[in-house]
């Protein structure tokens, strides 16, 4: 913890007495996050979790996502059971059995300071209550802190709601009259969680076109810890030259447990593309993209024209390809530093004691290591899990304090094949899939 531990574990103390007086009636449930009326449901799907741990939102452009949500003592907010289902597909889609925080990384340039912020400075414990008006529209779930060390170990931490993200598609119609436009809505689920001076949002989007993304956003303070490197590697803050803050980095790292159509056999693919210049009697330079197939365990680096997807093992949509979801990387700044900051992505084979990226608590098995490089030795992937290293280099400037503006970091993962049409499809434009002809 960062020096003044004590005082910031008091304050979240008090700030919890605060929340909880004026916060009364919000306790842990189930349902919607937001009271938009649902239509009723054929067959309601068998319930994974029980009530107070569902997580269930149809949101108004018929996309309805599901999971279950339980809190982790290190890892804070684990969403399990994820599953999409666009209008017009007869059940939900299993998309994910697991998704979680891997680890938070943050070495301080000078050398001096290197926190592991989930496994070795008390993220989970930091959980912070949340006021109404931080989750708005939405249901303020109660969550159990494991081992806490607060009186109550009841936090009012765990935000589910909606918001709009702005055009979902637009599209000019056959007449002039005619636009075919929709917003899109997204499902978020959000904690926030104290470490030292820091708070860190854990946001999760399930966005109603099929993909999720995920970011982490770092706000509260500058560390006051770190302060005056004086050799060049802070950035002064105060006024003049006084106050350099250190300049750091956050490497955030994300594991995801795929298990597409609820099988967690998934595929791994990497896909490049190289861009060859005009010969001879060409017009224009050509661009050529090739597949591998990733049957072993991978540490990947992300590159111009390269991208991953997970395939499904058992389904297929209703054009008769195989479903999958791509990996959308977030801008990243790699952290040569240290071995498990040095590839952006890593898939291992699963492993139940092999949790976060970098000092794992589990001991895996004789000599496994500690950290996601060291598991990628070469076993075959046949339940392939995905590690996803994002991250930023913080050198502040003045306008950090105070509070610091939130700096976000993430990735999406999007849907490539899982329904054979984009699943917001208006239904009068439902005939228009494949090359298809103008009807006259
Ligand atoms: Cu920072």
């Amino acid at each position: 913890m960062r020096v003044n531990s004590s005082i910031k574990a008091r304050t979240r103390v008090a700030a919890g007495l605060t929340v909880a007086a004026l916060a009364t009636g919000a306790t842990a449930g189930a349902g919607p996050a937001t009271a938009q009326p649902k239509a009723a449901p054929a067959a309601p799907p068998a319930a994974d979790c029980s009530a107070a741990y569902r997580i269930e939102q149809k949101l108004s452009s018929g996309t309805t996502w599901r999971m279950c949500w339980r809190y982790d003592g290190k890892a804070g907010l684990v969403l399990e059971k994820i599953s999409y289902q666009p209008k017009g597909e007869p059940k939900p889609i299993r998309v994910l059995n697991s998704a979680r925080l891997g680890q938070i990384h943050v070495p301080y340039d000078d050398g001096n300071i290197e926190y592991d912020d989930l496994t070795g400075f008390d993220f989970a414990q930091g959980l912070m209550n949340l006021a109404p008006s931080e989750c708005p529209g939405g249901t303020i779930k109660t969550v159990k802190v494991p081992d806490s060390w607060n009186d109550d170990p009841n936090v009012k931490g765990l935000c589910t709601t909606t918001r709009s993200r702005g055009h979902a598609y637009r599209m000019q119609g056959d007449t002039a009259n005619k636009v075919f436009q929709a917003e899109g809505k997204d499902l978020l689920v959000y904690t926030v969680n104290q470490v030292g001076w820091y708070e860190y949002m854990t946001e999760w989007r399930f966005q109603d076109d099929g993909a999720i993304t995920m970011n982490v956003g770092a706000t509260g303070s500058l560390s006051w810890d770190d302060y005056d490197a004086g050799d060049g590697r802070g950035w002064p803050i105060g006024k003049g030259a006084s106050a350099k803050s250190t300049s750091h980095s956050h490497n955030a790292f994300w594991r995801l447990d795929f298990a597409l159509d609820g099988s967690t056999k998934n595929r791994v693919e990497q896909y490049d593309s190289t861009v060859t210049a005009p010969v001879r009697g060409q017009r224009a330079p050509t661009t050529k993209t090739t597949r591998t197939k990733v049957g072993k365990e991978l540490a990947g680096d992300s590159k111009n024209y390269r991208w991953w997807r997970m395939v499904s093992a058992t389904g297929k949509n209703k054009d008769g390809h195989a479903r999958s979801y791509e990996i959308v990387p977030g801008p990243t700044t790699k952290y040569p530093g240290r071995s498990y900051t040095k590839h952006d992505v890593y898939v291992t084979q699963y492993n139940k004691c092999e949790l976060f990226a970098s000092h794992n608590p589990g001991n895996c098995a004789a000599g496994a290591g500690k950290s996601v490089d060291k598991w990628v030795n070469g076993q075959a992937l046949t339940h392939p899990v995905v590690w996803m290293n994002i991250g930023f280099h913080h050198i502040a400037r003045d306008e950090d304090q105070q509070p610091m503006p939130v700096h976000w970091q993430g990735f999406s993962i999007a849907p490539r094949d899982v329904t054979a049409m984009n699943p917001l499809t208006p239904a009068e434009l439902g005939w228009q899939n494949g090359h298809w002809q103008p009807r006259g």
